[in-house]
Formats: structure tokens, C-alpha cells, sequence
């Protein structure tokens, strides 16, 4: 199967004057080519020279043994940590044939071990203590900070503390409600290192989506901080925690403690509202704890963190992941397909409410013993030259961050960047979305000077980790294609029937076998994780996501096929905005398709109905819209309100989506077969109303 990578492999190698075809020629030669898959852009010389992969051959080898020998593979990368006890010695089981009984995967069971204390002391007893583990960035120019891993581990271990002495014990759930603050990986840090379970929510959700969070994972402790500033606004989000514990209370849920962060910058505690029993002030209690705690050594499947994330219902499904395989996995995905060094300092601009904040922000880097930055603000605040500024004060060598704010970036002049200096950068990474090949094509030019290697990351939230994506001194890229499946992953395509297609195909993609880093269940609902992942295409899992591979063997992420929407890279369930939007007295149906969006790759349409008699007005659309915001977040408004008087629905029932999608993108006379309908004249009044 390796017969397409041969050929790739051997382009590689061809001489061609100095050696390789230089990384621009290639960049040129592959505009002059009609075809975006002839289109390869090779690591220069130097950089593959450095890298940790720096050939074809050398993935092909890896990779190969990987597969071969998954136990022996992982277990000398597991064996890189420290292990309180070792492994059975079977280092993994799987079943992922939901025909065959129940799925599940288990790695490196029986071994005991803590990933706080394999990303902090393991560091600091290596000679990093002095070492900075982060180096903060505030919203405003000018306010930072920075922590060494022995400060860091001294701060984890005080929360760790004042968390077991408030009663958190191993398994425990924790909510943390936090924007960009060191006190966010502090946390996480602080409940792996006591064997609690926790939560990070993404401070953009509204008290509806936190409480309904809460009541599903029963959380002994909501750690939030009452205000941040993000631009030039402050958001009061300990006000969101009030709402969204009385709301839990109403629904049998009680969390008897609020422990909330003082965030002075943004606003003083005299104007914070409080309640007197259940709030208290991080400031007041923490810094009292000593800076050494035990770690409390706990199974490699014992559950580190749930993290909340939208599918094709309305009911948010809680990913678990467990913790040794997912340490594994972690710190090796970020370690290769970042090339890491340790001389990088490495921002990554997600948000630790994401995958990408648990995966590559706190954990992957910190186990490798990697300087992180972490910035508070936003991207545009002074000014659209940010990013720029933040890369030149840390000297950032690696720089990953989603398609969206490159496309955002790329709408302003280039000025803003090229004022900014840049030098040390060395490798660029996206992830989120698939990255169209003009944005990649900007970030790789402008911003990369046409030096540094992209590693397009395709992974998800039930992933843990990489699933596909550039090795960046190994394979010459295409802009757009994330490449080639990472260590220990089988990445197949197949078609509606489950066949596995081989060659140049696209379909459905899936993984065949377990890695390390996969999720484990959704919690409280396995039957919900076979039906959803597992039953489509029995012995796979399954994507949700339709790709393409072409005649090289490069893998094209063309998107996902289910009911999920992706805005700005954040996973978005129709089925939730929907909901939301029925929530409004005045709406009686909805229904929410994805529409291409210029900056966001997908924005939010709503076709909605209202109830028998309402008018449809300017200040109901804005209502509507307020709906979503207070149910879910500002992140998730619908970019557009169409107004419905009736949704086009099958004899049964059915709401005929692929007409309303249609509609939505302006392809009318592509509607297809619209007989089938019990009301075919639903569809033009949709038309007529369009722009209303
Ligand atoms: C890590 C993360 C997962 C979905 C996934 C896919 C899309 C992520 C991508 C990509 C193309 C990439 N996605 N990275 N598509 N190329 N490099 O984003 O997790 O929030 O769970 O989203 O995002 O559609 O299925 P998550």
C-alpha cells in the first residue's frame, strides 16, 4: 500500500541542481499546475536536515513498525515517563467490531502512573525547574507574566492541596469555567495531580450550556474568576457561574463551592456579586496551601478529563478520555509533528476549553518539557499586527492556530505582518478545519517567509491527539492536505455500504484499530458512543468526517457528513441551535443548515417558522438570534434568519435538508428532485422570501 508514497519518495529525492527542487520552485511550479494535488512544497534542506523525520524513508520505516508491532512501538515512547508501577504485560486490548460484543480499548492497564506529575516533576528532576513552563500574555500590551516548572509545580501543588482539603478526591468531577489564565492549566494540573476528573468549559458558553455541563457531571467544584477582558470588552463570567449553578439547582444538581479567581485587571472583587457559603476567593484560601503535594498515582485507565463537545442531537456528548494512554499520545504527536526542540518556545492559539487547549496547550507540550505561550486577549486587539508582536517578544519558533484567524489575518494588509520581524520561527501549524489552499498558501508565504513547514493537524475531540498530519521535515506538502496518518494509526476510506476503498477514492473516513490516545466512552452513555462511532461502519471507527485521497496517497479532509456545522473551527450540532431556537415562544420550528463562509469556513442558516399568527420582524429576527446566544454561546448565532412559513418535508415528515442547504448557498437551480414533498410549492415561497 505504500506504492503511492514510493512515488511522493521519489520526487523527494530527485536532484535538481543543488539537490532538492527547492521549496519555492516548488510553490511556483505547483501554481503553473492546473491541479492542487500536483502542488509541492518541500522542506528546504536545512530544515529536514535538523528534523527528528527528515525523510520519506525514515517515516515509511517508523510507520511501518508502528503498525507492525503497535506494543512494542508505544511501549518504548510510554517507557519515556515515569511509571509508579508497570504495565500488565499486555500493553493493550481492543475491540472495535461492535459485532463482536461491546467496544472498548484499553492501553497500558494496570500501570499506575499521574501525567501532572510527568509534565512537572519529571521535568524539574531532570534539571528544567528553572526552566519557564509559560509565559502569559495578558489582553493588553505590556501586561505578562511568566512561570519557571518549579513555580508552576509550587502553584498545581497548592490548588492540588486546597482542593483535597475541601473534600475533592480521586474521580471527583471539577468544572473550570476559566478564560486564557496560567490559573486554567494550573487547574487541570492541580485535579490530574489528585486523580480528579476535570471539565474544562470554554468561557464563550452561556450559563444554559454550563449549567446543563453541570448537571450532567455533578461537579463537587466550579472554579471560574469573576470578569475578563477580551478586546476592549469585559465579561462578567462569574455572573454566568450564578445563573448556571441556580439552574442546576432547579435540576437536582448542587455544587456546594464556588472558588473564584480575582481577576484584577478586568475587575475589582468589591464589584463582583457573591454568595456568602459557596463562593470564596482563590486569593484568600489557595496561596495558604504548601507548595508540595503527594501525587496520588492512579491506573492508566482511570479517567483525567471529560470534555463536552456537539453532535448530531441536541444533548452534548461528554468525550472521556483516560489517562495513560492519552499521556502517551499526547506528548508524542506533539513532539513530531511539531519537530520539537527543546530551544522552541511554541504558542498555540486555541483556547484550554478546547481539544486543542487540553491536548496542545497543557499537556503535550509540558510533558515534552516545552516553554508555552499563552495569551489571554484576542488576535486583532490593538490591532490585526498582535500574533506578530506576541511571536517577536517570546522569539516563538513554533506558531499553531486555526484557518479561521489566517483567513481573518489575510483580509488585512500585509503590512501588519511584515512590520514584525518573524525571524525565529521555524514550523506553522492549523488545525479546526480543512485549510483552503489560498489561506495556507498566505500563512506559508507572508507569514512563514516561505521557510517554515505546516503542519496541517487533522484530529478531533474523541481523537486525544494527531490523527493525520505532516511530519515537517519528512514529506514535501500540499497546501490543503493534512498528508499522511501519524505513528499507529490506519486511517481507511469507505463507501456508504462500509467497503473499504483503495487508490485514488473519496468517501467516509474511518479508523480501523485502536491508539492510544482514543476516547474511551461518552460518559454516562456507552450505548451512545457504539451507536454513534462505532455502529456506521462496523469494525471501524468513525470519523464524521468525508475525505479524499489522491493519486500520491495524500489524504483531502473535504468536511463533516453528519449534522455537525464547523464555525471557526468550533463544533457547532444543528440539532442544538435548533433547539435553541425553538426554546423562543414565538418560533415553532426550526431547521439549521451550514453555509460556506469566507472567514469562518461555515456560518450558521436558520430557516425558522413561527407560530400561527406571529409577524416576522426585524426585531424577532434579533430575538431569535439572542435565543442561540443565551442557550449556547455568541460563538454559535446564526449568521442568517430565513423565514419559513413552512419547512419542505417528506410524506413522512421528514425535513428535507439537502433542499434547504440549497437554498441557503444559492444554488437554486440545483434543488433536485423536489416531488417527493408533501407541499412542493413550500420551496419557492422559501425562494420568494429569501431576502426578507
Ligand atoms: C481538533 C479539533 C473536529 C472536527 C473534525 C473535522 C475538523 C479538525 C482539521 C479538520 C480538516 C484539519 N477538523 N482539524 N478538518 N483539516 N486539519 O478541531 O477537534 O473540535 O472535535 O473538531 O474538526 O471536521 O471532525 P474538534
Amino acid at each position: 500500500s505504500f506504492d503511492r508514497l514510493r512515488h511522493v519518495e521519489s520526487m523527494a529525492q530527485l536532484p535538481s541542481g543543488a539537490g532538492r527542487i527547492s521549496h519555492l520552485n516548488a510553490v511556483i511550479l505547483g501554481e503553473s499546475l492546473a491541479s492542487e494535488e500536483n502542488d509541492l512544497v518541500f522542506p528546504s534542506h536545512d530544515f529536514s536536515r535538523q528534523a527528528l523525520v527528515s525523510s520519506p524513508e525514515q517515516y515509511r520505516k517508523m510507520y511501518e513498525s508502528s503498525i507492525e508491532d503497535p506494543a512494542g512501538f508505544w511501549s518504548e515512547i510510554a517507557s519515556q515517563f515515569y511509571w509508579n508501577n508497570k504495565w500488565d504485560p499486555e500493553v493493550y486490548s481492543e475491540n472495535i467490531d461492535v459485532r463482536k460484543g461491546t467496544v472498548k480499548f484499553e492501553w497500558f492497564k494496570g500501570g499506575s502512573t499521574n501525567i501532572s506529575y510527568n509534565a512537572l516533576d519529571r521535568n524539574i528532576e531532570a534539571g528544567n525547574g528553572g526552566k519557564v513552563a509559560i509565559y502569559w500574555e495578558g489582553n493588553e500590551p505590556g501586561d505578562d507574566g511568566q512561570l519557571t516548572y518549579a513555580e508552576l509545580l509550587e502553584k498545581v501543588c497548592q490548588l492540588a492541596n486546597y482542593l483535597k482539603h475541601v473534600g475533592v478526591r480521586k474521580g471527583d468531577a471539577v468544572v473550570i469555567y476559566l478564560p486564557m489564565l496560567v490559573e486554567l492549566p494550573i487547574a487541570m494540573l492541580a485535579c490530574a495531580r489528585i486523580g480528579a476528573v476535570h471539565s474544562v468549559v470554554f468561557a464563550g458558553f452561556s450559563a444554559e450550556a454550563l449549567a446543563q455541563r453541570i448537571i450532567d457531571c455533578k461537579p463537587k467544584v466550579v472554579i471560574t474568576c469573576n470578569a475578563v477582558r477580551r478586546g476592549s470588552k469585559a465579561i462578567r463570567l462569574k455572573e454566568i457561574v450564578d445563573s448556571a449553578l441556580i439552574e442546576s439547582v432547579k435540576n437536582g444538581v448542587s455544587v456546594g463551592l464556588c472558588l473564584t479567581f480575582e481577576n484584577k485587571s478586568a475587575m475589582k472583587r468589591e464589584d463582583s456579586k457573591w454568595q456568602e457559603g459557596r463562593d470564596v476567593w482563590w486569593q484568600d484560601v489557595v496561596p495558604q496551601f504548601p507548595i508540595k503535594c503527594s501525587v496520588e498515582w492512579v491506573d492508566a485507565e482511570d479517567p483525567l478529563f471529560l470534555l463536552y463537545t456537539s453532535g448530531s442531537t441536541g444533548k452534548p456528548k461528554g468525550v472521556l478520555h483516560t489517562t495513560g494512554g492519552y499521556m502517551v499520545y499526547s506528548a508524542a504527536t506533539f513532539k513530531y509533528a511539531f519537530d520539537y526542540k527543546p530551544s522552541d518556545i511554541y504558542w498555540c492559539t486555541a483556547d484550554c476549553g478546547w481539544i486543542t487547549g487540553h491536548s496542545y496547550v497543557t499537556y503535550g507540550p509540558l510533558l515534552n518539557g516545552a516553554t508555552v505561550v499563552i495569551f489571554e486577549g484576542a488576535p486583532n486587539y490593538p490591532d490585526s499586527g498582535r500574533c506578530w508582536d506576541i511571536v517577536d517578544k517570546y522569539k516563538v519558533t513554533i506558531f499553531y492556530t486555526a484557518p479561521t484567524l489566517v483567513r481573518s489575518l489575510m483580509r488585512e494588509s500585509d503590512e501588519y505582518v511584515t512590520r514584525y520581524h518573524r525571524k525565529s520561527l521555524r514550523v506553522l501549524g492549523s488545525v479546526g478545519e480543512p485549510i483552503n489552499p489560498s489561506a495556507w498558501r498566505w500563512f506559508y508565504n507572508v507569514v512563514g517567509d516561505s521557510r517554515c513547514p505546516i503542519s496541517d493537524t487533522w484530529w478531533q475531540t474523541e481523537t486525544g491527539g494527531f490523527m493525520i498530519t505532516p511530519l515537517p521535515g519528512a514529506w514535501p506538502q500540499k497546501p490543503g492536505s493534512a498528508t499522511f496518518p501519524f505513528f499507529g494509526i490506519e486511517p481507511v476510506i469507505v463507501d456508504e455500504k462500509g467497503n473499504e476503498i483503495e487508490g485514488e477514492c473519496s468517501g467516509y473516513l474511518c479508523i480501523k484499530k485502536s491508539w492510544p490516545g482514543a476516547f474511551r466512552t461518552l460518559y454516562g452513555d456507552h450505548e451512545r458512543y457504539e451507536t454513534t462511532y462505532f455502529k456506521p461502519f462496523a469494525g471501524y471507527y468513525f470519523s464524521g468526517d468525508g475525505c479524499r485521497r489522491d493519486k500520491d496517497g495524500y489524504f483531502w479532509l473535504t468536511g463533516r457528513v453528519d449534522d455537525v456545522i464547523n464555525v471557526s473551527g468550533h463544533r457547532i450540532g444543528t440539532a442544538e441551535v435548533e433547539s435553541a431556537l425553538v426554546s423562543h415562544p414565538q418560533c415553532a420550528e426550526a431547521a439549521v443548515v451550514g453555509v460556506e463562509h469566507e472567514i469562518k469556513g461555515q456560518g450558521i442558516y436558520a430557516f425558522v417558522t413561527l407560530v400561527e399568527g406571529i409577524p416576522y420582524s426585524e426585531e424577532l429576527r434579533k430575538s431569535l438570534v439572542l435565543a442561540v446566544r443565551n442557550q449556547i454561546g455568541a460563538f454559535a448565532a446564526p449568521d442568517k434568519i430565513h423565514w419559513a412559513p413552512g419547512l419542505p418535508k417528506t410524506r413522512s415528515g421528514k425535513i428535507m435538508r439537502r433542499i434547504l442547504r440549497k437554498i441557503a448557498s444559492g444554488q437554486l437551480d440545483e434543488l433536485g428532485d423536489t416531488s417527493t414533498l408533501a407541499d412542493p410549492s413550500v420551496v419557492d415561497q422559501l425562494i420568494a422570501l429569501r431576502d426578507c
